[in-house]
C-alpha cells in the first residue's frame, strides 16, 4: 500500500476492530498459552466458523463515536463528542467499560453539566484517570488530520473528555502519532520511527503537568520516552519472550503499561516470527502476538491492530477474520470517508 493510500485508512479501522473483537476473549487473563490464541484465531477461518459474530467492546464503541463525530461535524467538536460518548453508554452500557469512566458518562448525561471536561477532572479524587481508554479510541484522529500538530492537539482534547491525568492523555497522543506515522509508511524504518515518536513525546512530557503527574505516581520523568527507548532496545535483541515484554513494558489497563506495548507488538511482528504460522500476514502476526501477552488483550490488540492496519493496508487483513466482527462494514466505509476528509485537508481544502 502506498503512503496515505485508501487501503491504509480502511486497514487502520478494520485492524482496530479486529483487535478488539478477537482480543476480548482473553481480556483479564494473565497467562494465555500461544496454542489457545492460535486455536481461537483458527475459529475465524471460513471452514471453522459457525454463525456467531464477535461483539465489539467499549474500545470500538468509543472509536465509533469519534469517527461519527468527525464525519458529521467535519472538525473536532468536543461537546458533540462528549454527548455521543454519553449517549452510546446510555444505549449500550454493557460493553465492558472501565470502572471509573462510567461516572464521567453519568455526569455528562446530567442537564446540570455545563463544562464537558469537568467530569474527567473530578475522577480519582481530582487526579484524573491514567487508564488506556483515551488511547484505545485515538486512531480516527490520525485518519482525519494530516498535520502532526493537529494530530497532537485533537488526540489530546479527545482524551481529555475522560482522562485528565497526563499519563492518560499523553498515552492517547502517542497512540494517535503511532498511527499517523505508520500511515505515511514510517513503521518499516523501526528505529527511526521510534525516534520520531520520542521527538514528539519529549516536548509533551516536558510540560509542568506531565512532570508533576509522573512524580505523583512515582514514575521517572519522561515516562513515555523512557518506555519507547526500552522498545528500541528490545527490538535490537534477536529474540524476546512474551514474559520479558510483559515484565519490561506491561500488559495492563494503564496507558503507560499498554500503549508502548502495542507499538512494540507492531514493530516486533514486521518480520516473520518462528512461533507463529508461516502463512500469517503482518496484521495476523501482530494480533496473535498481542493476544499472547495476556492482560488487557482487547485494548493492546486494538491499538496494535490500528498501527499494523495503517502500515500494511487491507491487503493483509484476511476477509474471513474481518467478516466475524460486528460492525465490519461500517469500519471499511468509514475508513473511506475519513480518507476523503484527510485528503481534502492535505490539499488545503
Ligand atoms: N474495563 C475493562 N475491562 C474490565 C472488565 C471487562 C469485562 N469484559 C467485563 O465486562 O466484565 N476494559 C475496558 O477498560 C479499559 C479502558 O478503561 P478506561 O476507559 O481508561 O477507564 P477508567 O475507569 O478511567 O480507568 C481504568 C482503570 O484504571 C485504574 N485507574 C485509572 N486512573 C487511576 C488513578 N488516577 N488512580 C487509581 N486507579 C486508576 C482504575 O482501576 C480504573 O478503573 C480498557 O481495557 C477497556 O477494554
Ligand atoms: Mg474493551
Ligand atoms: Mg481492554
Amino acid at each position: 500500500a502506498g503512503p496515505s493510500s485508501l487501503s491504509r485508512f480502511r486497514g487502520a479501522l478494520v485492524g482496530a476492530l479486529l483487535g478488539d473483537c478477537v482480543g476480548a476473549e482473553f481480556e483479564g487473563t494473565e497467562e494465555v498459552p500461544l496454542d489457545r490464541v492460535l486455536q481461537h484465531l483458527d475459529g475465524l477461518e471460513e471452514e471453522n466458523r459457525g454463525d456467531g459474530i464477535l461483539q465489539y467492546s467499549d474500545d470500538t464503541a468509543m472509536t465509533r463515536c469519534v469517527v461519527q463525530s468527525l464525519l458529521s461535524r467535519s472538525e473536532f467538536d468536543v461537546s458533540d463528542l462528549g454527548r455521543r460518548f454519553a449517549e452510546e453508554y446510555r444505549r449500550a452500557p454493557l460493553r465492558g467499560y472501565g470502572a471509573g469512566v462510567v461516572q464521567v458518562f453519568k455526569k455528562l448525561l446530567s442537564p446540570r453539566c455545563a463544562d464537558v471536561l469537568q467530569p474527567a477532572r473530578e475522577q480519582f479524587g481530582g487526579r484524573g484517570s491514567f487508564g488506556n481508554g483515551g488511547a484505545m479510541r485515538a486512531a480516527p484522529i490520525a485518519l482525519a488530520y494530516p498535520q502532526t500538530q493537529d494530530v497532537i492537539e485533537f488526540s489530546r482534547r479527545c482524551a481529555l473528555l475522560t482522562h485528565a491525568s497526563s499519563l492518560g492523555y499523553n498515552g492517547a497522543v502517542l497512540q494517535a502519532l503511532a498511527v499517523h506515522f505508520a500511515l505515511r509508511g514510517a513503521l518499516c524504518s523501526g528505529g527511526q520511527y521510534l525516534e520520531l515518536l520520542i521527538g514528539e513525546m519529549e516536548s509533551l512530557e516536558r510540560e509542568e503537568k506531565a512532570l508533576s503527574d509522573a512524580r505523583e505516581l512515582n514514575e521517572a520523568d519522561f515516562p513515555y520516552c523512557t518506555r519507547l527507548r526500552k522498545v528500541k532496545e528490545m527490538l535490537e535483541r534477536s529474540d524476546v519472550s512474551v514474559e520479558e515484554v510483559v515484565m519490561e513494558l506491561g500488559n495492563g489497563i494503564a496507558a503507560l503499561h499498554s500503549v508502548p506495548t502495542a507499538i512494540f507488538c507492531a514493530l516486533h511482528c514486521l518480520s516473520v516470527r518462528p512461533s507463529l504460522p508461516p502463512h500469517y500476514s503482518g496484521v495476523q502476526r501482530t494480533l496473535a502476538f498481542s493476544l499472547a501477552l495476556g492482560g488487557d488483550t482487547d485494548t493492546i490488540a486494538t491499538m496494535a491492530g490500528a498501527i499494523a492496519g495503517a502500515h500494511y493496508g487491507m491487503e493483509q487483513v484476511p476477509a474471513s477474520w474481518q467478516r466475524c466482527c460486528e460492525g465490519e462494514q461500517d469500519a471499511e466505509e468509514w475508513g473511506e470517508r475519513l480518507h476523503k476528509l484527510y485528503q481534502s485537508r492535505a490539499l488545503g481544502g
